[in-house]
This record gives structure tokens, C-alpha cells and sequence, in this order.
């Protein structure tokens, strides 16, 4: 999760303000705003300059000429990312007068004009280039080896200290560049091991046969990534706590007008659905071309194999998407010459010849596979008549909801206290556990934009509810109606009524639960909400420090400390512990919680799909043995749960 990010200083005249839209090129304007091209400057930040680097490294492995990749964290707080790869090269670019290196370290976006790479990284969230990690490191150094020589050139801030320059022989090629992230720009901020280890893993699966080493110095801590059986160890990880309905995942791999078109799936017990694409190894959040390929394709071959095998009578409905998806884990990744990342977060795959060369390759290698497996075939289909049979339950009981007016229809919910803004992207619904405390915040609102939804008690667990039974669940459906933009596959952004949802439980364990089932139900059947960045979750205050009339509210332990700390020399203090929200008056929750002036929300960000898919799991799910050593390793986070 990130903070609300405060919006940019207001200019003063129209003079400074004709300065600040000047367009800033190159060095300058990435130290300028470096949050246009890293996200933001804390540890987020930091990570992304890491991947930056490995990316183009990981370009190498796509090419076919790279094996080994080693990243490092140094004592000295100096990040190295190495590679056994053709090393970049050092000759004169006719275009820049620069050598090549230069070009590569200097110019925005230089690395796709160069040839020999065919399945470059373009455009999307990485991408930007090496260039930007140069200008973001008070010092880098690139090291090449190539053509029997080691070359090497340095930069300050981004700007070559000297030209390239040969520094000794070297036997191999590849590349070594090293660099100290900018202090100035990334403050205190340091990288988390476990974090970018786990990011590495993602890339290794996704290139078969590529070794990548991280190690940090700072802790002595080093892990390597090598999957002979590339996706399929990814499917197999994703599964790893769950019961699967077939031993092997089924790996599809073919080649298709030059795109190379891979899919790993297996079937486990539960409900909701594992998938993951990947275009030229970035995780594309909100889908696209491919992934509407490979479920066309999955629909398609199953239902074709369940009538020739009369599992589906004649007079029998086809099954549909959802009943082939219900806990189908799979991951699909094309690698292609040009990709194109759509939408606002450029999270969705836009190419739209890669859906029917998806599709093809599905489609052969599917069916190919359910012939020479009948006994996974027989497991694969089953699931999905009995998914069905559910759905059909489902349908049931939506109906019945619809006849009583609520989900999907024009009429909200009686408890929702509305606001009278109707402009979405001007509105909030607070969504609040308790009815004392929804009374409280329904007073001290501002009614002209802000809702409030309030919750009596636990919400379902989704984790583990069949679709029928989620949407027969009270709590559930209020939620899908007050917002209005449906679930699942039928989530329409445009139709959502309020651009800021946020969750505001107590400070204490029911509260903490009740977010975590909360958030269960958002990231499994309204994930583009969360992806779009319309969730938040309120941060009440944990105390109340009364210092002879003053008083002031604290938001965190840490922050209790340094308060008292300061008030020492006072004579009478007094802490008041704040657990509940009803425990504050409408008045108070309004100043501390809910102004938005003065408030701190947390955004809610999934930074890896596939790991917040397993603490999902394994949080909310039926196993408790990893649940418990989850709890366990992760004490403190699983109070404050950070997706
Ligand atoms: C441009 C062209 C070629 C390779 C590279 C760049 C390259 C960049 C990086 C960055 C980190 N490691 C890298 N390895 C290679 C193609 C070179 C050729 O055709 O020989």
C-alpha cells in the first residue's frame, strides 16, 4: 500500500506556471519528477530500479542470449545487476554520434531503437530504460565485456564522467552495471530482500532454462531461481497449499507467427480462479488480447471433449466460461515483437492479433493434451459440470434478489446513507463495521460527498463459499448494490458510483478480520477496482495524549513514543487508547478519520498478483497447517495485512 500521494505544489503566477509546463527532456526532467517514471520514490521506487536493470538483462534471455543473471545489494547500499549476456555495444550510433553504451545510459527510451533485440520490453510500466535508473544514482558504472575487451564508462547523476574507455581483456561477454541510488531523491528508503527475491522467481519461471541469483550482503542472505520446466513450476507453486484434481499441470508451448505463445493450468477443490498473464514477462494486471485468447480457447476444447465423450447429453446447455474457470489455476505468457500496454495503469494487452494466435495454440495443444489423458480429462470435466451446477444454483438465488429488488437494480440498499453528490468521481462510500460506529460516521460526515455503508458484524468469508452462497450473503450483495458496477466478470468501472472506497474497521482483532475478509471479497470478485486505484482504507487514530488542556491524536505506536518523549517535562499526561470507532464522538471521528483535509488513507495496491493471490489463500482458505505457519512468519503483518 502506498499513501495518498499529495498533489503538486500550486504555482504561483502565470510566469513560474509557463516555466513549469515547459517540457523537461531527458536527465532533468526524470530528476525533476521521478515519480511519472518510477511510480514514486520510496521502496516501491527502489525496486524499480532494480527491475529496470534486470529487464534489460531479461530482454538478453528473451533473445536467446543470455543464461545467468546475478543481482546483488552491497554492504554499502550499491545495487549490481550482472549478466552473462552479448554485452551492450560500444560502437558509434549513427543517429546520436554517441557509442552505443552511451546512447543506452542516456537517452529515454533508447533501448528499443537498437536491433537484435526482437522481444523487447517496450512501453508498459518497465520499459523506461536504463537511462532513468543513470539519471536516479548519484553514481553508475557499466562494465562491458565484449569482443575480448572489458569496457567501462562511469556517470555522476546521469552525466558520463568520461567516454568509454577499454580497461583490460576479458574472455566472456556480458554486461555488469552497478550503481548507488540517488540519497537525495530516495531519503531513507531501503530494498526488501524477500520482496524483489520474489519478483525474480516470476521472471526465472517465465524464462525456462534462466538462472537468477540475488544475494544480499547486508544480511548474508542469497537465493537462485532456475525452472527447468519454466510455467509449469509457476502453476505448481501457485498450487502448492491447495488440493489439485490432476497431478501434472498441463504445459502448452507453440510458436505462432512469430510469437511465442506458453500456458501452464491446473484444477484445484476451491471456487475462484488463479490466472496470470504475462507479455514479454510483465505481469499484465488487467489482461487483454492474450488472456481473452486462452479462455476462448479453454471453453471451447472442453466443451468439444465433453459432448464427443457424453459427459454433456445432447439436450444439455454448453458449459460456460465461468464453469471452466471455477479453480482453474494458469498462467499464460506471450512473447512478442511489439507489444502494446493499454488502459490507464497500461496493464492490459492490446495487440489484437495475439487473441486468435493464443487461441490456436490452445486450442491444439488443449485438445491434444484431454486425448492423450483421459484420466485428467475425466477429473478436468467433472470440476466443471459440478461448477456449473453451482452456477445454475447461483442464478437461482440472484433471481430471487432481483425480485426483491436489489442486487443489480435501480433500488439501493435501506442501510446505505447516500450522499447527494452524484458525480462518481467526486463521491466516497465508507464502508463501516459496526452500527454505533456507522452512526457516528453517518453524523460527522460531509453528506454532500461522502456515503456511508454500514456493516452489522462478520462479513462471509469468499475464500471458501460457493458463488451460490456468496451472493445469498446479506452483507455481500448491499455492497455489490450501493457501489453499482456488478462483479466478476460482469465488473463494469464505468458504472461505479463512488471513486473512493474505503474500509474503516476498528483498531483491534474483529477489525483487522473483518478488513481482511473485506478485502478477500474485493480482490477475488472486483479486482479492477482495486487495480484502478479506487480502494482505500481509513486510518483511524490509535490514542488520544492529553497534555493539561492541550490534546492531541496519535496514529501509531511509534508515534506515541516521540509524542511522550516531547511532552517529558510536562506534569500530568494522560493516554487514552482508542480501539473502537464508536468510541469516538461524530465530531472527533470526522477530524481524525474522515476530513479530507486532515485524514490519511492508505491506497490499496496489489504490487504481486500471485502473492497476494497466496496470502489470500492462505489466510482465509480451508488448510489450516500453512495458515498457521503463515501467522507465524508474518506476525506483524498480519495485524496491519499490507496486499
Ligand atoms: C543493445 C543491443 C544489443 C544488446 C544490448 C543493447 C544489451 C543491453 C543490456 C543491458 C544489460 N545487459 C544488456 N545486454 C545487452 C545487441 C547486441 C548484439 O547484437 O551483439
Amino acid at each position: 500500500m502506498t499513501q495518498d500521494k499529495p498533489s503538486p505544489a500550486k504555482p504561483k503566477n502565470n510566469a513560474a506556471r509557463a516555466k513549469d509546463i515547459q517540457v523537461l527532456e531527458g536527465r532533468e526532467a526524470v530528476r525533476r519528477r521521478p515519480g511519472m517514471y518510477i511510480g514514486s520514490t520510496d521502496q516501491h521506487g527502489l525496486h524499480h530500479l532494480v527491475y529496470e536493470i534486470t529487464y534489460n538483462s531479461i530482454d538478453e534471455a528473451m533473445a536467446g542470449c543470455c543464461t545467468n543473471i546475478w543481482v546483488t545489494f552491497c554492504q554499502d547500499n550499491t545495487i549490481r545487476v550482472e549478466d552473462n549476456g552479448r554485452g551492450i555495444p560500444v560502437d558509434i550510433h549513427p543517429s546520436t554520434k554517441l557509442t552505443a553504451l552511451e546512447t543506452v545510459m542516456t537517452v529515454l527510451h533508447a533501448g528499443a531503437k537498437f536491433g537484435g533485440h526482437i522481444y523487447q520490453v517496450s512501453g508498459g510500466l518497465h520499459g523506461v530504460g536504463a537511462s532513468v535508473v543513470n539519471a536516479l544514482s548519484s553514481w553508475l558504472t557499466v562494465n562491458v565485456r565484449r569482443d575480448g575487451k572489458q569496457y567501462q564508462q562511469e556517470y555522476k547523476k546521469g552525466i558520463p564522467r568520461g567516454g568509454v574507455e577499454v580497461v583490460g581483456e576479458a574472455s566472456d561477454t556480458g554486461t555488469t552495471i552497478t550503481f548507488l541510488p540517488d540519497q537525495t531523491i530516495f531519503g531513507e528508503a531501503k530494498s526488501d530482500f524477500n520482496t524483489v527475491s520474489e519478483h525474480l522467481r516470476e521472471l526465472a519461471y517465465l524464462n525456462k532454462g534462466l538462472e537468477i541469483c540475488i544475494r544480499d550482503e547486508r544480511k548474508d542472505e542469497e537465493r537462485t531461481f532456475y525452472f527447468e520446466g519454466g510455467i509449469t513450476g509457476f502453476v505448481r507453486h501457485l498450487n502448492r497449499n491447495r488440493v489439485v484434481r490432476h497431478r501434472r499441470p498441463i504445459y502448452i508451448s507453440r510458436t505462432v507467427n512469430g510469437t511465442i505463445v506458453e500456458a501452464a493450468l491446473q484444477y484445484n477443490d476451491g471456487f475462484s480462479e488463479s490466472s496470470f498473464s504475462f507479455a514479454n514477462c510483465v505481469n499484465t494486471l488487467d489482461g487483454g488480447t492474450h488472456l481473452t485468447g486462452f479462455r476462448s480457447a479453454l471453453t471451447r476444447v472442453l466443451n468439444d471433449y465433453a459432448r464427443k465423450n457424453k459427459f454433456l447429453k445432447d439436450d444439455e446447455p454448453n458449459l460456460i466460461g465461468e464453469d471452466v474457470r471455477e479453480g482453474l489455476t494458469a498462467i499464460i505468457s506471450v512473447k512478442l515483437a511489439e507489444p502494446q500496454f493499454e488502459g490507464q495503469t497500461k496493464g492490459k494487452l492490446g495487440n489484437p492479433e495475439i487473441k486468435s494466435h493464443v487461441e490456436s495454440a490452445v486450442v491444439e495443444g488443449l485438445a491434444l493434451h484431454l486425448e492423450e489423458h483421459p484420466d485428467d480429462a475425466k477429473k478436468i470435466i467433472e470440476k466443471c459440470l459440478l461448477a456449473a451446477k453451482g452456477r445454475e444454483a447461483a442464478r437461482k438465488a440472484r433471481d430471487l434478489i432481483v425480485k426483491r429488488g436489489s442486487l443489480e437494480t435501480a433500488t439501493l440498499p435501506g442501510k446505505l446513507a447516500d450522499c447527494s453528490e452524484k458525480e462518481p468521481a467526486h463521491c466516497e462510500l465508507y464502508i463501516v463495521e459496526g452500527p454505533s460506529a456507522g452512526g457516528s460516521a453517518k453524523e460527522g460526515r460531509n453528506r454532500r460527498f461522502q456515503a456511508i455503508l454500514p456493516l452489522r458484524g462478520k462479513i462471509l468469508n469468499v475464500e471458501k463459499a460457493s458463488p451460490d452462497k456468496m451472493l445469498s450473503h446479506e452483507e455481500i450483495r448491499v455492497i455489490i448494490t450501493a457501489l453499482g458496477a456488478g462483479i466478476d466478470d460482469e465488473f463494469d468501472l464505468s458504472r461505479l458510483r463512488y471513486h473512493r472506497v474505503i474500509l474503516m474497521t476498528d483498531a483491534d482483532v474483529d477489525g483487522s478480520h473483518i478488513r481482511t475478509l473485506l478485502l478477500t471479497f474485493f480482490f477475488r470478485h472486483m479486482a479492477e477496482l482495486i487495480n484502478n486505484g479506487h480502494l482505500y482504507i481509513a486510518q483511524p487514530p490509535l490514542y488520544r495524549i492529553k497534555s493539561g488542556k492541550q490534546h492531541q491524536w496519535v496514529y501509531s505506536d511509534q508515534e506515541k513514543e516521540e509524542v511522550l518523549a516531547g511532552l517529558k517535562e510536562s506534569r500530568k499526561v494522560e493516554v487514552q487508547r482508542y480501539k473502537g470507532l464508536g468510541e469516538m464522538s461524530a465530531e472527533q471521528l470526522w477530524d481524525t478519520t474522515m476530513n479530507p483535509e486532515t485524514r490519511t488513507l492508505l491506497q490499496v495496491e496489489v504490487e504481486d498478483a500471485a502473492k497476494a493471490d497466496h496470502i489470500f489463500h492462505v489466510l482465509m482458505g480451508d488448510e489450516v497447517p500453512p495458515r498457521k505457519a503463515f501467522i507465524q512468519a508474518h506476525a506483524k503483518s498480519v495485524k496491519n495485512l499490507d496486499i
